[in-house]
């Protein structure tokens, strides 16, 4: 009998803790994730790709993100682009709302980079290009459909994105030809060598040019 007591408690003492674990574990739940972007920013830093909002994406079911030290404060940020929502069944692409992608920072102190006609793409981190401690961004936008498409070049500026170079003109052939549209100029400080995609206009064929370019900064 009283072995049966004593074990009436133990499992007692067992079913105690594993409510008081779950309880636990729903309340950490809600400090993680407050609110959407939140749990974005946790899984991005954890590096696991995440699925958002399966009943609406399809080309936009996975979050890209880049690490690197954006502000130039010492410490590593995460970077990572949410892209618009797409309806799934729309013949030609059609986005809910604006085709419009955001990229956010796991440093909340860093402002939001808005980028409008775009329904994806991978955020690059392009090494500190102008020299003043932080680190440039860049991104190719997804789009529908064309080869040409703008490369874009950001760096933080009194807390404001600006373009760090003039958006640069970019052919898909570039891309599968393993071109890179911008890199340091080792040979001058605060430049880049940019190479962009144009159209030869005595063969009417794609090439691409290189320039070196100052940075802003
Ligand atoms: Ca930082
Ligand atoms: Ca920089």
């Amino acid at each position: 009998m009283k072995r049966i007591i004593f074990l009436v408690m133990i499992l007692l003492v067992v079913i105690a803790v594993e409510i008081i674990s779950i309880q636990k574990h729903f309340q950490s739940s809600k400090k993680i994730y407050p609110q959407k972007d939140s749990t974005f920013f946790l899984l991005a830093t954890n590096k696991i790709k995440v699925k958002i909002d399966s009943a609406l994406a399809f080309e936009t079911d996975t979050i890209l993100f880049e690490i690197g030290d954006f502000n130039g404060d010492g410490k590593i940020d995460t970077a990572f682009l949410l892209p618009p929502k797409t309806k799934k069944y729309s013949e030609f692409g059609e986005c809910v709302g604006n085709c419009d992608c955001k990229i956010y920072f796991s440093d909340r102190t860093i402002p939001v980079i808005n980028i409008t006609s775009c329904i994806g793409g991978q955020p690059v981190n392009e090494g500190d290009l102008n020299e003043d401690g932080a680190d440039e961004i860049g991104i190719l936008p997804n789009w529908w459909t064309s080869c040409w498409r703008a490369y874009y070049v950001y760096t933080l500026r009194n807390n404001r994105w600006r373009f760090a170079v003039e958006p640069i003109s970019t052919h898909c052939q570039q891309w599968e030809e393993g071109v890179d549209a911008i890199q340091k100029d080792s040979s001058k400080n605060g430049y880049a060598i940019i190479s962009y995609s144009m159209i030869d206009n005595s063969t009417a064929d794609f090439k691409v040019l290189t320039k070196s370019v100052k940075v802003e900064r």
